[in-house]
This record gives C-alpha cells, structure tokens and sequence, in this order.
C-alpha cells in the first residue's frame, strides 16, 4: 500500500490549523494535525522541506517503522516542530489502517474499554460571579467534569479566561498581546474562587484548574494545600515544567492531583515525572506527543505509575486531534478524562467530524478510521492569519510565565 501523495493544508477558520492528507495508490486518504499554536508555518516547512520527500513510496501499513525512520533517521530528534510533524504522519496513517480494515480507529487499538469518554468543558468568567454562573450553566449542561478559571481582581485580563461563552482564547490576529499578573493577587483569589464553586454546584462535579506554569515551586504547593477542601480533580501546570524535581516540593506539601504535560513532546520530557510518581495525570495529546504512536507507550509507562490520561484538547487542535484523542481515550486502560471545547461553526465545516456529546461523555461514532471528513474546497476561504497568543508581564515589568 504504497504512499503516493501528502498534502499540507493552512486554514484560518477562527484560528490557524494545518492538517496533512496522505494518501495510498488505493485511494485510501488519512488526516492528520499538524498544528502548532503561534509556530504554525514551521511544521508546513518541516513536513513540506523535508518530511514528504522521504515518505513518498513507503508503505503506508507499516505505520512503527515510519515512525521510528523519521525519529531516530534525523539527527536532530525531539522538539515540538519535529513532533508535531512526526504525529501528524503518524496520525494520517493509523487513520488510514483503520480505513482500510474498515473499522474504527478505537477497535484497532484494543476496542472500547469504556462506553464513552468523559470530558471536561471550560467554565470561566470576567470576575468570580460570571465565573460561577457559567459554570453552573456548564453543569446544568451534563458536564460531569468543569475547568474553571475567572479574572482576578486588581489583574486587568488574565489569559485563559474566555471570551464569549464557549469559544475561549482565541488568539490575536497581530503582535502578542502583553498581560499583568500578580502571584499575589492570583493565590488570595483562587481558593474564594473554589469555595464558592462548590457552594454553588455540590460535591459531584470534577472541577479543575489551569495555573498555566505561572507559579514557583512553594507558591504551588501552597496553592495546592489552599484548594485541598475544595476537592480538584487536578490543578495543571502549576508550575513550569523544565525543572522536573520542583514537583517533589510541591508533592511533600499537598494532595491535590497534579497534571502536567501539554507542551511536552517526548516520553521522555515526562519519564522522570511518572517514574517518580510526581503528578497523577499526562497531558500530552496527540497532535504534539508524537502521535498515537507515541502516545501509547507514554500511556503505558505511565499506567505503571498509577499515572492516567488527560490529553490537551483546546481550541488550537483541530477537530482530527481531537477525534484522535478520543479514539485513544475510549481504549486506553488508564483514562483519566479528556479536555473538549466546541470549535466554531466554520471549524466544525470545514472538518466534519463524527464525534457526539451525551450526558459529559463524548463518543468517536463508528465509522471507520477517525471519522473526520476534511472539506479541502472551503481552505482557500479562510486564508492563514499571524496570530499569537499573549505574553505575560509581572506588575513590574519582568517577563514572566504563561
Ligand atoms: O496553545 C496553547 C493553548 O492550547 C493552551 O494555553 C490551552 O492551557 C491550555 C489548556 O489547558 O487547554
Ligand atoms: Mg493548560
């Protein structure tokens, strides 16, 4: 089943999203994500320049091996272009496995070890009423799982909280925004926040919190202990994640479950976070870990350390990554829970994908592969735009984390 051609496609439908297309001497077409927030036009070169010329005429069938000649064939291994690009091959292949066996992606990875999978929706406000309101709007919704982030008072705008109801984040179609942040300001807010939470929604809903890498090691475990009434289901990025012994600090002081991993690209950016039992679940999604490949031996080596699943699935994936990620989810035994945010209408129609949500759980549907029909005609429509995502600016001016 040889490759014969391997497009890349730039579309700007909202946000930027680049998708490969490969296709087989049989016809058969599989998708993959290769986009890569803020950097999108270095993955377009990666697989265009240097990627395509290598993969045209392989088998397309023996998705391991082309995983393994484009990582351990170059020189320079690791890093978020190079994996990105490698996913997205790695992506569009299984796609087209599955297609061609006619089944489901989830049935060739080891069937359904669930009926569907859970996800959690983003409930933010300007302040904490907004905050609370929507996520009781998120809850009334069937949400068993809500991320909740709010605008902290004296702090101007703070990125991940949203604009507009359920389309968050949207990037700036120019220059990098600049935000104040207060360490201070946020760790005197964050527990209000949660109490009044759950006043407002009770003890069954997961609630969850992005920190976003902004705090030091101390500063996240104090925050960690604060929440610890408030029962989070995880708290993620509390810190940045380069220093991974900073994590045993913030391990000795609290038990509120941490989750790391969404800018991770490699197993071994978290080998020693999971062997060390340092977090409680792997954010590393698809598109950006390299691929399913990639993605099930992270699962597994973290299935040895009680470690589960919680792949990155915000707006900047496209609805491929997202379909991979929940194929992934309904078999990998150790499942955690899946981030889903509703893309918008011109998203949704440019990739049509199958996947539905019941009652907080998301199904991939049935159809064979992904189930994501990507509409090539609509691309011209919604040229690529430079946008970026803001930076963050202590009160003083010193550059900080985001
Ligand atoms: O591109 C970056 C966003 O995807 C990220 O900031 C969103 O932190 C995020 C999340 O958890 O979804
Ligand atoms: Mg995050």
């Amino acid at each position: 089943m040889k490759i014969v051609d391997a497009k890349v496609f730039v579309c700007s439908p909202g946000r930027n999203f680049v998708t490969l297309k490969i296709t087989t001497e049989d016809g058969i077409t599989g998708l993959g994500d290769a986009t890569l927030n803020g950097r999108e036009l270095s993955v377009v070169s990666y697989l265009e320049d240097h990627l395509i010329p290598c993969l045209i005429g392989r088998d397309a069938r023996n998705i391991e091996d082309i995983w393994q000649y484009f990582y351990r064939g170059a020189y320079w291994r690791r890093g978020p272009v190079t994996m990105t690009a490698i996913g997205a091959i790695d992506t569009a292949l299984w796609d087209i496995k599955a297609k061609a066996l006619g089944v489901p992606l989830y049935q060739l990875l080891g069937g359904a070890s669930r009926q569907g999978v859970m996800v959690y929706g983003h409930a933010s406000g300007a302040d904490l009423d907004e905050a609370v309101a929507n996520v009781r709007d998120y809850a009334a919704k069937g949400y068993r799982a809500i991320r909740v982030q709010s605008g902290i008072p004296g702090l101007d705008s703070t990125y991940g909280v949203g604009r507009g109801k359920y389309f968050y984040e949207p990037a700036d179609r120019a220059l990098p925004p600049e935000n104040i942040w207060s360490t201070r300001k946020y760790l005197n807010f964050a527990p209000k926040l949660f109490e009044a939470v759950r006043e407002a929604v009770g003890e069954d809903v997961h609630l969850l919190h992005d920190v976003h890498h902004r705090l030091t090691p101390i500063e996240a475990a104090r925050l960690g202990r604060d929440l610890e009434p408030f029962n989070l289901f995880w708290l993620e990025d509390a810190v940045q994640c380069e220093l991974q012994a900073g994590f045993e600090i913030i391990r000795q002081h609290t038990t509120t479950p941490l989750a790391v991993g969404e800018v991770f690209n490699s197993i071994y950016d978290c080998q020693e976070l999971l062997s060390k039992q340092l977090i409680d679940y792997i954010r590393m999604t698809v598109s950006h870990g390299g691929g399913i490949t990639q993605l099930r031996k992270i699962a597994a080596l973290a299935d040895v350390y009680h470690v589960r699943t919680g792949c990155h699935g915000a707006t900047d994936m496209s609805p491929v990554c997202i379909a991979a990620c929940l194929h992934f989810g309904m078999w990998v035994p150790n499942f955690g829970v899946q981030e889903f945010m509703l893309h918008s209408e011109e998203t949704r129609e440019i990739f049509g994908a199958q996947y539905t949500f019941s009652d907080g759980y998301v199904h991939p549907g049935d159809s064979p592969g992904l189930g994501v029909e990507f509409d090539e005609s609509s691309v011209e429509k919604h040229p690529y735009v430079p946008a970026y995502l803001p930076v963050n600016r202590k009160e003083d001016g010193t550059m900080w984390n985001w």
